[in-house]
């Protein structure tokens, strides 16, 4: 089973990075194939390649299958132990029937499951540039070709592509301005502007062009370098929420209850998100339960409920009407202590009429967590949608005060210009990035790696 909360995301070195090797598709520099020819880390890409033909050779055809097949298992021996007098705990099979009938044919509902089946078809991994990229990056985390796995170089391209138009601004800019000697006025002002458009923000503008400026003040270095630089500077401000932290790591907590309380704005993908780490921490070897506890609208419940049946996670529910929210999580816990769940997702409601409203909901939902759940590891997480960049962020302010945020998950990083906002959230907010999402399928969330944020964003 393949950990993706113990994976080394990070550069071997740290600070000694490689300079990009392989170049942007669409920028101005010499045809791929020889830059990628010529680089003596193709060797390490071929090997991985085998090796993962190889893996895929070993696998019987018949593998998932068994493998949903013990889940199922587990789950109705789990089921047996649960006392659910006071809730509605959804089976995953009936979910459709119990869905209304304008909900089984609405777009949503249906909307879901077509991804779900796009997500089943698996992509032939081809050695390509994307692959090449992937593998330097694993490379200099001091991993070997023999044991890495499939589903990270699927990770890597995804993040890589997913960030490809910032990427294609951000480079091409870069490179007319960088590297021409000692940084002039002009050539400040249009890396000024370019971080701008990416969405960086005012704050990390200025320290990212200050340091910058500081570092090339004096020589005439090559560009290459100066993108190295660039390089380490942004890995700094991502990586700067974590030096306050004792613990830097995110991983759930053996042992323990660990209650992830999902808020945010509405449609930034907070649901969406609690599909796909339920999915990420059940591949990854914990068990999981869902407590739908945005009981604001009922479709809520519904598209909750849809992630279950995918995830095979049970989900508990309250189906009455104005609900409130923090009873459901409170039978949440309930239910996760039963089953002696490693993670406890708590998604929650983003359409609030009002501030006061918010703040009250959250901070009464947290209030049963703390007292329902002593020992629990909370973590208090905001989903932002990195489309929205800069105004994203001043909507988050709302919610810093109201929750007890410890972490951001950023989605929608697909196809977004905009991916510069990660920089703005670990300057402006002060909180480590946790999450990455980069598309709608359930495997399109992975823990942040800086590192990987970076290179993905300049080579
Ligand atoms: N392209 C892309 N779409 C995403 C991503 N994450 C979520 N979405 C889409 O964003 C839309 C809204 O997602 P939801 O998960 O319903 O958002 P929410 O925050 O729960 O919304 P409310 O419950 O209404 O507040 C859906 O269509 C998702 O498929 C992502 O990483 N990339
Ligand atoms: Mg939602």
């Amino acid at each position: 089973m393949f950990n993706w909360f113990r994976r080394k995301k990070e550069n071997k070195e740290n600070i000694e990075q490689k300079p990009p090797v392989v170049e942007d598709k669409q920028s101005n520099a010499p045809s791929e194939t020889s830059e990628i020819q010529s680089q003596p880390s193709l060797e390490w890409a071929k090997a991985a390649y085998a090796n993962i033909q190889k893996q895929k050779q070993e696998i019987p055809e018949n593998s998932e299958d068994e493998r949903v097949a013990s889940v199922e298992n587990n789950l109705s021996a789990e089921e047996k132990n649960v006392d659910s007098s006071s809730m509605v705990e959804e089976k995953t099979e009936e979910v459709k029937e119990n869905a209304p009938a304008w909900m089984q044919k609405s777009d949503r509902l249906s909307a879901l499951k077509e991804t779900a089946i796009e997500t089943e078809k698996e992509e032939e991994t081809t050695l390509d540039e994307d692959f090449v990229w992937s593998a330097q990056v694993l490379e200099s985390q001091g991993r070997t070709p023999d044991d890495v796995s499939e589903e990270e170089f699927t990770w890597l391209r995804k993040l890589r592509q997913g960030l490809g138009k910032t990427r294609r601004n951000f480079v091409n800019q870069l490179k007319s301005v960088i590297g021409q000697g000692p940084l002039n006025q002009n050539a400040i002002e249009q890396i000024e502007a370019m971080l701008y458009s990416a969405d960086v923000g005012y704050e990390a503008t200025e320290y990212i062009v200050n340091t910058l400026q500081n570092k090339l003040k004096e020589e005439s270095i090559a560009s290459e370098d100066a993108i190295a630089s660039l390089k380490e500077i942004l890995q700094q401000v991502l990586d700067e929420p974590l030096q306050k932290l004792t613990k830097t790591e995110f991983e759930p907590e053996a042992g323990k209850l660990n209650i992830w309380l999902l808020t945010g704005v509405n449609g930034v993908g907070k649901t969406t998100t609690i599909g796909k780490l339920a999915h990420l921490a059940k591949t990854s070897g914990y068990n999981c339960v869902i407590a739908a506890a945005d009981t604001f609208r009922a479709a809520a419940v519904e598209q909750v409920k849809v992630w279950g049946e995918r995830t095979n996670t049970p989900v508990i529910a309250n189906e009455g009407k104005n609900t409130d929210p923090a009873a459901v999580v409170f039978d949440g816990i309930n239910a996760a202590i039963a089953r002696n769940a490693d993670i406890l997702l708590v998604d929650t409601a983003g359409r609030l009429q009002n501030k006061k409203n918010l703040m009250e909901e959250l901070a009464k939902i947290r209030r049963i967590i703390d007292k329902k759940a002593v020992d629990a590891n909370i973590e208090s997480l905001l989903v932002l949608d990195a489309t929205l960049g800069q105004n994203g962020l001043k909507q988050a302010q709302v919610f810093s005060e109201a929750a007890q945020l410890t972490g951001v998950v950023l989605t929608k990083l697909d196809g977004t210009a905009k991916g510069g906002v990660a920089l703005g959230v670990s300057r402006d907010l002060g909180l480590p990035i946790r999450f990455i999402g980069a598309g709608e399928g359930i495997e399109d969330l992975r823990p942040f790696s800086s590192y990987e944020f970076v290179e993905a964003l300049l080579s």
